[in-house]
């Protein structure tokens, strides 16, 4: 199927449904026979960046990786989404200059940190209160809220069939899909 190479770049919080609402969209553009690849910290940071902790440094150096990976899967000619929590403008500014006009949208997912904290699906949460998960974003490092996201999307408000739905209304209203 003809498909335009895009990146979906979802920013946000541990606990914010990027991973989520990310894998659904793609299973979704999978269905409808977009060939797609989704970058996330499960598969990236067991290998191409298993060097790398959570340091301001280090978090930089991981998503100026993505960013290239994702380039060249878009120069391959896929649909690359991406969920990584991204935490300054400048990182994900960056990897936006790697593309062209259009190629790269931003999904913030928005969802307030009290809703991660009180989800903390990994406990993660609890354990950087603790003090014994450092440089944790939101708690103990920064997150800045991105200021042109391409769209933004509540996981705490409605669920997940109509957020992705949103996102694929989206896609096909810039003749993306
Ligand atoms: C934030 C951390 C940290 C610290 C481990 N701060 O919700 P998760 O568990 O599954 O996803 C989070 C993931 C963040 O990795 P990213 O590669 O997305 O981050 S970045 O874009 O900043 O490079 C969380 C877990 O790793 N995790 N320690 N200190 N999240």
């Amino acid at each position: 199927k003809g498909q335009n190479p895009i990146l979906l770049w979802f920013t946000g919080l541990s606990g914010s449904g990027k991973s989520t609402l990310a894998g659904a969209l793609e299973r979704a553009l999978f269905d409808a026979g977009f060939h797609t690849y989704l970058l996330d910290g499960d598969n990236v940071r067991h290998g191409l960046c298993k060097d790398l902790g959570f340091s301001a440094d280090d978090r930089d150096e991981n998503l100026r990786r993505v960013g290239e990976v994702a380039k060249l899967m878009v120069d391959a000619g896929l649909v690359v989404l991406s969920a990584f929590i991204s935490p300054t403008t400048e990182e994900r500014e960056r990897v936006r200059a790697l593309f062209d006009e259009g190629q790269f949208i931003e999904v913030h997912v928005s969802t307030p940190i009290a809703v991660c904290e009180a989800r903390d699906p990994k406990g993660l949460y609890s354990k950087a209160r603790a003090g014994e998960i450092k440089n944790f974003t939101g708690i103990s490092a920064p997150y800045e809220n991105p200021t042109a996201a391409e769209l933004t999307i509540d996981t705490s408000k409605g669920d997940l069939a109509t957020q992705v739905s949103a996102l694929l209304d989206y896609l096909a209203a810039i003749q993306v899909i």
